[in-house]
């Protein structure tokens, strides 16, 4: 059975693919990894955890050698916005740690999955339908690091045979962790407020197409590319992939089909603004379905649905 360690393990994705990981390959078998604040609940009561600065090298490796890793899935990282406004930090966790975490996989001989994302591509990028091959000039930190990230990890796949993969993912829509610090997160928050307020300022302006996916197909799309047959990867760092594409008019007609009197209006972070107009509108995603089968399973409609109820019962 798999030896799993998830870095960023109390993150947005992390904290649900940890629960995800438990659930398919034994709840022992998967080490939820955190930097610093101690996960709570059942994410805490369900499994082993461990602290994992990634950005020192020594404690990846000595978490790796006491569980016996052989997969890790790292997701330690800063977005978007943040890492616009913090770039020396963005580099040291989105490179440094990711540097560590690939040296210490070469020695342990672990596959790792890092996610990309929508940002690894640039206003220089075709931004309509964006090909898997294609120019990556993103002019963003975040999207930097990504592209280097990227490189980096298809660097150790062909020069040392560690078994790399990763997707782009595009903005992540989920009901347990809220996202920290993302240009995408107006499509969570949304959600909270329309149930709380109904009404939410949306820090997007309209028009701003950004492809998006509901986290249970997010968790789909890492395990099921770490089960692929690595005889059929063609690419491995990094798939697009996606489930569907929106601005936030579109988000906020399918909110008011279940509250009706729900309202939108704008106030525009002109920075974020300016890092989603670099990102595509649509991404095209056959490699992903061609080489390991990928298909999401959540459109808006669906998800909006399954947000809503879910969030009415948990904010009551
Ligand atoms: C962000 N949610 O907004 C992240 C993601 C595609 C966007 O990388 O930075």
């Amino acid at each position: 059975m798999k030896k799993i360690l998830v870095t960023g393990g109390v993150g947005q994705i992390g904290s649900e693919l940890v629960m995800e990981l438990r659930r398919v390959y034994g709840a022992e078998n998967v080490v939820c990894g955190v930097n610093r604040t101690q996960p709570g609940g059942r994410l805490k009561e369900s499994g082993p955890w461990e602290i994992v600065n990634c950005t020192e090298a020594r404690q990846v490796a000595d978490v790796v050698k006491k569980y016996d890793i052989d997969t890790i899935y790292h997701l330690a990282a800063i977005l978007s916005a943040v890492a616009e406004a913090k770039p020396n930090l963005a580099w040291n966790v989105n490179i440094n740690a990711l540097y560590n975490v690939l040296e210490v996989a070469r020695e342990a001989n672990c596959a790792v999955f890092t996610p990309s994302s929508i940002g690894a591509f640039g206003s220089s990028t075709p931004l309509d339908n964006t090909p898997q091959d294609t120019i990556q000039r993103p002019s963003t930190m975040y999207g930097v690091t990504k592209v280097a990230g990227e490189l980096l990890c298809d660097y150790y796949y062909k020069r040392f045979g560690v078994d790399t993969r990763g997707v782009r993912y595009p903005g992540i829509i989920s009901n347990e962790t809220l996202p920290g610090g993302g240009t995408t997160d107006y499509a969570v928050e949304i959600y909270y407020e329309a149930i709380k307020q109904k009404k939410y300022t949306c820090n997007l302006p309209a028009g701003t197409f950004l492809d998006m996916m509901y986290m249970p197909d997010a968790l789909k799309a890492a395990i099921d590319l770490m089960e692929a047959d690595p005889a059929k990867l063609i690419h491995r760092n990094a798939f697009n992939v996606t489930a569907m594409s929106f601005d936030p008019e579109i988000i906020a007609a399918e909110i008011k089909k279940h509250i009706p009197e729900f309202v939108l209006d704008y106030n525009v972070d002109k920075v974020k603004e300016g890092i989603a107009n670099s990102w595509p509108n649509s991404m095209d995603d056959s490699a992903a379905r061609a080489e390991w089968g990928w298909e999401p399973s959540y459109d808006l409609s669906a998800m909006t649905a399954d947000m809503l109820e879910v969030l009415g019962k948990k904010l009551k």
